[in-house]
């Protein structure tokens, strides 16, 4: 075999997202207001640890491109922001059930815009769809009479994190990569 040649294994595609993800506190309260909305409306809660608010959905990208969005979310500078969780809905087609901020604050969707332009930047196709804050409650929910009584919770969110998606046989694992501070 000629020893001048080398063998470069490809490294595969990793499946890729931003978003905010809450604390150990926050999540639990999330996850047993996924407990409450499930025992209403049905479905398969989102599992604890999974618990998050996508700010950018990228998909599957090359080491490249994602040495280029680490690079580049190093430099953003979005301010900190608290969000008012007040607000429980349901999605029929994708059957999710969700929480989010029924006024976001101007801060969120600047920060989303910024992670916008820097995914195109680096090469990844623009989105089409406009940022429609939430975090996945419960999935696989046919339909929602009637939502529980609960207490709006506040977020306080000084970060956003680059996070790995990835299907296993147990099932989808989320994987926090990389954090950088909001100022
Ligand atoms: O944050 P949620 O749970 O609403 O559904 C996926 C999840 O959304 C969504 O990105 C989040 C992290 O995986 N997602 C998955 N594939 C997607 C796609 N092709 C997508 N969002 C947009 N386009």
């Amino acid at each position: 075999m000629n020893s001048e040649i080398k063998h470069t294994k490809k490294v595969p595609a990793r499946r890729l997202f931003f978003a905010i993800w809450p604390d150990a506190a926050l999540s639990r309260r999330l996850d047993e207001l996924a407990g409450a909305v499930k025992k209403q409306a049905g479905g398969r809660v989102q599992k604890r640890e999974n618990i998050h608010l996508t700010l950018r959905f990228i998909g599957a990208v090359d080491a490249e491109t994602e040495q280029c969005l680490v690079e580049a979310a190093a430099t953003i500078r979005a301010e900190k922001m608290q969000l008012n969780l007040d607000t429980l809905g349901f999605w029929p087609r994708p059957r999710v059930a969700w929480i989010a901020p029924g006024q976001p604050p101007a801060a969120l969707a600047e920060l989303a815009a910024k992670l916008e332009a820097l995914c195109v930047a680096c090469g990844i196709e623009a989105e089409s769809r406009a940022f429609a804050p939430h975090i996945t409650l419960l999935r696989k929910v046919r339909a929602v009479q009637r939502m529980p009584e609960f207490s709006p919770l506040i977020w306080p969110v000084d970060e956003f994190v680059l996070a790995l998606s990835e299907t296993l046989q147990e099932g989808v694992r989320y994987t926090v990569l990389q954090r950088w501070s909001l100022v």
